[in-house]
């Protein structure tokens, strides 16, 4: 093991404050700001590099595949109709990331902030005015990331205990989150490029133990929430809020039927098909309709996702009998009174998918009145908050 040369006889207990600047008055200089208060040496460029490109690795991959959900879910107009409804398994395995990478940067993230945190204790709090600014930056990007944090950990347990809309608020965040990363990573480039190799630092046995446990930390949290989208991983989702194949017909429920107020399906359902040639049928004639299968993920955007054998009838079948044209898209309205997810878009890539079903059958089973009987929509590529249960009527929209 090597040490740091000091003087003191313990390692690295850096002098606090800077000897050509102005020292702190001396009722201040008690608690963190007392000379010695930080003894640990890990309290230093290289480490806070080594954890900070692991940290920024996660939230780059957290942002890129929060956008992604982002715009599946709701994309603009001019982007809507060139959504791809492949790969089948394209959204599962963004939002899997998304949980996956957002989970494990929350150890990161205590590392890499137990790491810089006596800066925060430095004396002169703003050595200038561009000096103050830099700092008030990273207060906003500390401040976004932990939020952004906070609110998914939480959205992932269907808990939300704050006024504000949660995808608004945890979309914009994100990008404030990366604008203020961008403007760090600018400012310290210098460091950072000065600490990126190993070389570079003085090995400190210390550092090894430390980045050695923010791994295990690391992985474990990963290992034991994963399995709520990675299907291998299953057995050891002990943490994650959901086991994916827990729920009636082996699958989970985001909302029940009771829930979403539904429970009972009038004795005279129909399903009504607006278009140029409209149409109703009971589920008896939609079942005497060519019925196909597929096997498709449901991926909910709260971060499970499990993968189940639909059977019904191919949306672009039911729009081709209203007598609308290939490349149309619908609209999709739920028997649910109200909700967010009551009426859903679908553009004509989707509805023009072979995969895409109006589902009767689960698994080989009628639906479970919870996973949307009489009739659901299922998709390939889409998030779940888009696969509307208790399905009413379909409109061919353009
Ligand atoms: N009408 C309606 N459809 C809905 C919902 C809803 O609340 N209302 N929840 C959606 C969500 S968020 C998900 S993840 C899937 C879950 O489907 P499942 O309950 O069959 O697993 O249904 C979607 N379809
Ligand atoms: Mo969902």
């Amino acid at each position: 093991m090597e040490t740091e040369p000091a003087d003191s006889g313990r390692p690295a207990a850096r002098r606090r404050y800077d000897p050509r600047l102005p020292a702190p008055p001396a009722f201040l200089r008690r608690g963190p700001w007392r000379e010695g208060a930080f003894t640990s040496p890990l309290h230093e460029p290289r480490t806070v590099v080594v954890v900070g490109r692991w940290l920024g690795g996660a939230l780059l991959v957290c942002f890129l595949t929060g956008l992604t959900s982002h715009l599946l879910q709701d994309p603009p107009g001019w982007l809507a109709p060139h959504l791809p409804a492949r790969p089948v398994n394209g959204y599962r395995v963004t939002q899997g990331l998304h949980v996956i990478s957002g989970l494990a940067a929350i150890p990161l993230v205590g590392a890499k902030l137990w790491a810089v945190y006596p800066r925060l204790f430095e004396w002169p709090p703003a050595r200038s005015v561009l000096h103050a600014l830099e700092r008030l930056g990273i207060a906003l990007l500390v401040a976004a990331v932990l939020m952004e944090l906070f609110t998914g950990l939480l959205n992932t347990l269907q808990w939300y205990p704050w006024p504000f809309p949660f995808r608004q608020t945890h979309y914009w965040l994100g990008w404030t989150a990366v604008g203020g990363l961008l403007v760090h990573l600018s400012v310290k480039a210098p460091l950072i490029a000065g600490h990126w190799w190993r070389r570079a630092a003085p090995a400190l046995a210390q550092r090894r133990a430390f980045l050695t446990a923010t791994t295990a930390a690391v992985g474990a949290v990963t290992l034991v929430t994963a399995g709520q989208s990675v299907p291998w991983l299953r057995p050891l989702d002990l943490l994650a809020p959901r086991r994916p194949d827990i729920g009636p017909q082996g699958l989970p429920v985001n909302r029940t039927a009771a829930q979403a107020g539904t429970v009972t399906v009038p004795a005279d359902w129909r399903l009504s098909v607006d278009g140029p040639v409209p149409y109703r049928l009971t589920l008896a004639e939609l079942g005497e309709l060519p019925q196909v299968s597929a096997e498709l993920p449901i991926s909910c955007v709260e971060g499970w996702s499990a993968t189940a054998r639909w059977t019904g009838v191919r949306m672009a079948e039911l729009v081709r009998r209203a007598g609308a044209p290939p490349g149309s898209a619908v609209r999709v309205t739920s028997l649910e009174a109200e909700g967010p997810y009551r009426v859903m878009e679908m553009p004509a890539t989707y509805v023009d998918d072979p995969l895409t079903l109006l589902a009767l059958r689960v698994d080989g089973g009628v639906l479970d009145a919870d996973h949307g009987f009489p009739a659901r929509v299922i998709a390939p590529n889409r998030p779940g908050v888009l696969q509307t249960k208790w399905v009413a009527r379909i409109e061919v929209i353009a």
